[in-house]
């Protein structure tokens, strides 16, 4: 989503104009046919490159889209790519049927071999263009990511660009490690609206992250329309429900169905949320019979956490939770439905049993797969069961326990991966209950050999939540965000063979002009040196 935004809001706030401030300079114009980045500087980085320096292929103004005939999908990712690609080149990059000698950009769906898997493609460049081949229509979106990366970076201004538009020559095959590449984001403490949403989706898309995780609700806010409880919104996204009372706000039904095909159309698969027992002060501040004394609490929007439970002896409580999960579920095409579980601080062990042994069941009752944080496996539920590491220990015998019972692990360990811990002491937003976390310690890290017992074969995916307990715009979500979510991107698609820091801040570098080019917000690490 091409977006123009007030730039330096958090400047202005928390005075560091420097670390944020935008150049508008662009960086030159390579010479004519010289491709100005190596086909190996992308992230993800791909599983093979094959460098090529005699094939390079300059866009003309005559370049062509050209899309598996026949296919509506791959039509569709052609057309995306030539609007990202339209605005800096001035091109007009007609969109066709791939007829005939192939030469501009083809995307061709082929079968490239099981190998390759479902978001899996072949990129080659040749003098007479660039063909991404891959077995679906997602892999061919992946591929086109990646020409994206190869371009200039000025290919990300929103305006005409002078710049020899050239891919640099050779071969690119490559598949993701995992199938599920997550990020997070907290919509409950402070509401972000769905054009911020949006604006992230793309950022998340260009990684090849292909999940995006909603949390819906906190004791702050309810920020979901739920027809059978319709005060939850009025009351729980009304103003002044985000922390500190600052801001408040709620996805509609219609909201959260457009949300969910944008994501579709980038190939990402929204997992909403909705935290339960604990984590649930919002609704019972809304509904007093949902409380044990049947006495509604006040709203809060303080950052304590661990203080709210649903009632676990009341029968009304699983008629809530059940009218919740079946509307998110009818909501919601993705195959995952994720119920929290976490810091129910104030629900004794027996009553959080209780509580997940009739709450798990109703995520399954309606066609979806449970996701919880990882205290759900204390319940030992179906071992269909996902759960989210969010620790910070390599040792952990519950989560260990639940992998020998057969669950499987998404990574999200808080000291490498939640991207609302600070960069640094001097980082004026984000908290740090889970120590500082540099751009380095977000990637040396193996998600497959993290925890003892939590081995490759039982890691689902991994996943950088963003909390957004300090977190008001969209100029805060970037300035977290980036660069560390590309360090988890990463960890999450290339081989691990491939896994090297000094490439990696390398190939990070290259990112920061890229960024500049479409107005997005970073945080300068000193650890990457980072391109003019
Ligand atoms: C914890 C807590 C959240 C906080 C977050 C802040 C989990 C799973 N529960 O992570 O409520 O917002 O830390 O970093």
């Amino acid at each position: 989503m091409r977006r123009s935004k007030p730039r330096v809001t958090l400047a202005a706030a928390v005075a560091f104009t420097a670390a944020l401030s935008v150049s508008t300079a662009l960086p030159a114009a390579a010479e004519p046919g010289t491709a100005d980045s190596p086909l190996t500087a992308v992230i993800p980085a791909p599983a093979e490159v094959e460098a090529d320096p005699g094939a390079d292929y300059r866009l003309k103004p005559s370049t062509l889209v050209r899309t598996e005939p026949g296919s509506a999908a791959a039509r569709a990712v052609g057309r995306q790519l030539a609007d990202t690609l339209r605005p800096a080149t001035g091109y007009p990059m007609p969109v066709v049927p791939a007829h005939g000698p192939a030469n501009g950009i083809s995307l061709l769906l082929d079968d490239v071999g099981d190998d390759l898997g479902r978001e899996g493609y072949r990129l080659a460049v040749s003098p007479r263009g660039v063909t991404v081949r891959a077995n679906t229509p997602a892999g061919l979106f992946a591929g086109s990511q990646t020409l994206r990366q190869l371009l200039p970076a000025a290919i990300d201004s929103d305006s005409r660009q002078h710049a020899a538009w050239t891919v640099p020559g050779g071969s690119i095959t490559d598949h993701p490690r995992y199938d599920y590449r997550g990020a997070m984001l907290d919509i409950a403490r402070h509401f972000h609206t769905p054009d911020e949403i949006k604006s992230y989706i793309d950022e998340l898309a260009r990684y090849k992250i292909n999940h995006l995780h909603l949390h819906l609700t906190d004791d702050q806010g309810w920020r979901i329309e739920i027809e059978s409880w319709p005060e939850l919104t009025t009351v729980g996204g009304g103003p002044g429900t985000g922390v500190d009372g600052v801001g408040g706000g709620f996805l509609t039904k219609e909201d959260y169905r457009d949300l969910v095909s944008y994501a579709a159309d980038r190939y990402i698969t929204i997992v909403p949320e909705i935290d339960m027992p604990g984590h649930t002060n919002s609704a019972l501040s809304t509904y007093a019979e949902l409380n044990c004394d049947g006495v509604a609490p006040p709203p809060r929007t303080d950052m304590a956490v661990g203080y709210s439970s649903l009632c676990i002896d009341k029968e009304i409580t699983y008629e809530f939770v059940e009218d919740v999960i079946q509307e998110i579920a009818e909501l919601t095409p993705g195959p995952y439905l994720h119920i929290g579980g976490d810091e129910a601080h104030v629900t004794s062990e027996e009553e959080y049993r209780t509580f997940m042994r009739r709450a798990v069941p109703l995520v399954e009752k309606y066609g979806k797969r449970p996701f919880g944080w990882n205290e759900i496996v204390r319940a030992e539920p179906t071992t269909d069961t996902v759960a989210q590491y969010w620790g910070t220990a390599t040792e952990h015998a519950e989560i260990a326990d639940a992998v020998e019972r057969g669950h499987q692990v998404i990574m999200s360990p808080a000291n490498r991966t939640y991207l609302d811990m600070k960069y640094d002491e001097d980082t004026p937003l984000g908290l740090s209950w889970a120590g500082y976390i540099e751009v380095r310690d977000a990637y040396d890290w193996d998600p497959g050999a993290h925890v003892t017992g939590v081995g490759e074969d039982a890691v689902l995916g991994v996943e950088a939540p963003l909390w957004s307990e300090t977190l008001r715009s969209l100029d805060h979500i970037e300035y977290m965000a980036l660069p560390r979510l590309t360090a988890v991107a990463e960890l999450g698609w290339s081989p691990r063979s491939s896994h090297d820091w000094p490439s990696f801040r390398e190939r990070l570098a290259e990112q920061g002009p890229r960024w500049e080019a479409r107005d997005a917000g970073f945080y300068r690490s000193p650890q990457v040196p980072w391109a003019e």
